[in-house]
């Protein structure tokens, strides 16, 4: 059996997406989640100075979205074919080009700065983006794309809480409730149940 060790921070953030794939795969892993000291020392070990970094048998895989992809193929969670292997890598790339505009004010230090960027995204940006995710849900049946489960839903699952958080929406369920079924079409899934079950609780 190899020897798969999976590094992140105490959050779901980023990390959550391997973890339920990981379980979802039946995998034993050591879920090691990483305190700022334990990640001073492993940072200049790691590939991009970054996590979350996914390690089997000693060698280390990084990036969150090309691991879940990875990880996704190894369980089956793939696209029948290349178009349903694009229509995955496009919508997760959209899903992220969400997470990367509500991180441009969620991590700004300035606080007047960060307000006035967050009014204005919420006047010209999220309403459209978050309207055309949730389209894109309805239109795969409920998944992120090729109207099945894929390695996408995992990586929707995985971020969703830190994207509600970043995004200072906490009733997203109630405006797009296809967003918190299709999280929790992943998370029933029995070893994910499991897993989640006994995972250490955090807010995203
Ligand atoms: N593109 C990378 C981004 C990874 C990233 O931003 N990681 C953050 C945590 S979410 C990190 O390691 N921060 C600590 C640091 O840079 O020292 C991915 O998707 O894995």
């Amino acid at each position: 059996m190899p020897k798969v060790v999976f590094y992140y921070f105490p959050v779901k953030a980023l990390g959550e997406s391997a973890r339920l794939l990981l379980a979802y795969g039946g995998e034993e892993f050591e879920d090691k989640r990483l305190s700022p000291e334990e990640w001073k020392e492993f940072k200049p070990k790691t590939p991009f100075g970054q996590m979350p970094v996914l390690e089997i048998d000693g060698k280390q895989y990084a990036q969150s979205v090309p691991i879940a992809r990875y990880l996704g193929r190894k369980y089956g969670l793939a696209g029948d074919d290349i178009e349903q292997d694009f229509e995955i890598d496009q919508n997760v790339e959209f899903l992220m080009d969400i997470r990367s505009k509500a991180a441009l004010v969620h991590y700004d230090p300035d606080n007047e700065a960060k307000a006035k960027r967050h009014e204005e995204f919420c006047k010209t940006l999220y309403p459209s983006m978050l309207d055309q995710l949730n389209k894109l849900i309805i239109k795969n049946n409920g998944h992120i794309a090729a109207g099945k489960l894929t390695w996408g839903d995992f990586v929707f699952a995985g971020v969703y809480d830190y994207l509600k958080l970043m995004l200072q929406m906490p009733h997203l369920d109630t405006k797009y409730p296809g967003f918190k079924k299709l999280q929790d079409t992943v998370l029933s899934i029995p070893k994910v149940k499991a897993y989640n079950d006994a995972a250490p609780k955090t807010d995203f």
